[in-house]
């Protein structure tokens, strides 16, 4: 709550200093156009920040579509069921660098908030999401920063996805730089469960009693639907065990 106020006060001031000059421009009789150029000058940094991150997403998309269509040859079906991206909104990021009290420039931002770009990868099964991720991180141009398997070890809410901070090369007009991104793979399951949970935990007009039955329900049916999850990627490995041997006996007859 105490943050909340703190961003409203810092939204506040930022749109009373918009204002300010605006007014200081018209005051010194500033040329529009004059006030256009500075101004779009001084944006101009945090619109290439942003760029940045589009075009990293736009490389690891590319890269797990690539794959998608490789697996698909390879094995009976595609692997990935969809893929969601966003680079984080200004409000988020402001949020982040005021509870981790992260300098306020951009490249302090760029250095210590590891999620700006976000890619989710949803896939129908388990095995899929460990064999697309190994096969992304044996690329050469992509460097792991961090890995958090919150499939194997679960949140104690319950949240399953394997995370992945990896840095990509992105070719700009003159140079080569490198950008971070968050990767979140999950089954289909663990997407629905998440993006309930999310809901509950964003709406303000819950009681704390109901929020505390619902965190134990959400808990139980974490659980569930990692059961289930497990049973279907065993239904999976069983057909391809049986069209295996089949393939094995027509090739023997043959
Ligand atoms: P949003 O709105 O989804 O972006 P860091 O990211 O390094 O500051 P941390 O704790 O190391 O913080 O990150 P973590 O927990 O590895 O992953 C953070 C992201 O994972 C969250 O982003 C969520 O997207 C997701 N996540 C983690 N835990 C949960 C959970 O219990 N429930 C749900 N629904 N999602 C979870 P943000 O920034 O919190 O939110």
């Amino acid at each position: 709550m105490e943050n909340e106020a703190t961003n409203e006060k810092l939204f506040d001031s930022a749109d009373r200093v918009a204002k300010e000059l605006v007014r200081f421009s018209q005051d010194i009789n500033l040329n529009a156009d004059v006030f256009l150029d500075i101004m779009q000058e001084s944006f101009a940094p945090v619109e290439q920040f942003f760029a940045n991150y589009t075009c990293a997403i736009m490389e690891i998309e590319t890269k797990f579509k690539v794959l998608n269509e490789q697996f698909s040859l390879k094995y009976d079906g595609n692997p990935i069921e969809s893929i969601h991206s966003r680079v984080k909104d200004y409000d988020s990021i402001i949020r982040k660098v005021i509870k981790k009290n992260i300098p306020r420039n951009l490249e302090a931002i760029e250095e210590n908030i590891n999620d700006i770009a976000g890619v989710r990868v949803v896939c129908s099964f388990v095995d899929d999401i460990y064999r697309l991720a190994d096969c992304l991180l044996q690329q050469d141009d992509i460097t792991l920063i961090r890995r958090k398997d919150y499939i194997k070890n679960p949140k104690p809410t319950g949240y399953r996805s394997l995370h992945l901070i990896v840095a990509v090369p992105i070719f700009l007009e003159n140079e080569k730089k490198m950008v971070k991104v968050e990767v979140q793979l999950r089954t289909i399951a663990m997407d629905f469960w998440a993006s309930l949970e999310h809901k509950m935990r964003y709406k303000k007009n819950i009681s704390p009693e109901m929020l505390e039955k619902l965190s134990h329900e959400l808990t139980d049916c974490a659980e569930i639907s990692a059961s289930l999850d497990g049973r279907m990627q065993n239904v999976r490995n069983l057909i391809s065990a049986e069209a295996n041997s089949q393939n094995g006996v027509n090739e023997g007859n043959i």
